[in-house]
């Protein structure tokens, strides 16, 4: 992978990069590099952890030619991963899949899946873990693997405006969804949304302005978002080509207390 050119921030440094307690706004260029005892060949970034706040973690990984898990994982999490670009092999419930860019997979909590680069070019992907919350009477998801290109794009609201939901939306045994929402330029959300849940947003193409509680930040491609439960929020996407990001929310469960 090419090395990463590091820019004199000069005197007073300028960075995109914002933290309050109701949202993280994250260049990829700050998120210093995590090791995972486990990991190996691969560059991990994370970008929301319970030590932000969050209810969830979401790390990306680039993955070089062979590298990837060592050995099948089992940290007792659901796990989401979405390939944002190559291919990775995952080993999961004694099945070996090929995700291919676009592709994604949820392993149920207390899975092990083992996943790795056996292609000989880098891949990226985008890894959500999340404890599971169940349900009494109401059995848990099984593992699920597909590819964005077989779901269907949902327009809601508004023309110019599509959503792909990855997991089944009406299905209450899933605690979260993970959703690629996709905006023509000049198109933007009908309200300012305020509510409960929780979102990672990994910013997949395209770029817009984004509004987290009374502050615009400028985004684009490669940005993470965190926002947390009910902060403010609106989309209104920039530009000359389509924007989209891939959006964690967690769903489907009462309030605890
Ligand atoms: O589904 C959502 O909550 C979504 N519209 N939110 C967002 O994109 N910030
Ligand atoms: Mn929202």
């Amino acid at each position: 992978m090419a090395k990463k050119q590091i820019l004199a921030p000069g005197v007073f440094a300028h960075s995109r990069a914002a933290l309050t307690t109701h949202y993280a706004v994250m260049p990829p260029e700050g998120i210093l590099e995590s090791r995972i005892p486990g990991i190996e060949g691969a560059t991990i970034r994370i970008q929301a952890a319970p030590a932000l706040g969050a209810e969830f973690a979401q790390l990306l990984m680039d993955i070089q030619p062979g590298g990837g898990m060592t050995h099948p994982r089992n940290d007792g999490m659901q796990a989401f991963f979405y390939v944002v670009s190559g291919a990775v092999q995952l080993e999961m419930a004694g099945q070996s899949h090929t995700l291919a860019s676009g592709g994604f997979a949820y392993a149920p909590a207390h899975t092990a899946v083992r996943l790795f680069n056996a292609s000989a070019e880098p891949a990226r992907v985008c890894w959500i873990k999340k404890p599971y919350e169940p349900v009494e009477g109401l059995a848990p998801p099984d593992p699920l693997v597909g590819n964005q290109d077989s779901v269907e794009k949902v327009n809601k609201h508004t023309r110019g405006r599509t959503w792909q939901h990855l997991l089944p939306d009406t299905d209450p045994a899933f605690d979260f969804a993970v959703n690629i929402l996709r905006f023509a330029p000049g198109n933007y959300f009908p309200m300012v949304e305020t509510h409960i849940m929780e979102h990672g947003l990994y910013m997949l193409e395209g770029q817009g302005m984004y509004l987290l509680q009374n502050d615009w930040h400028e985004c684009w491609a490669e940005d993470f978002i965190y926002m947390a439960p009910f902060c403010p929020q609106f989309f209104y996407a920039t530009g000359w080509g389509e924007a989209s990001y891939l959006l964690y929310k967690n769903v489907n469960r009462d309030v605890t207390f």
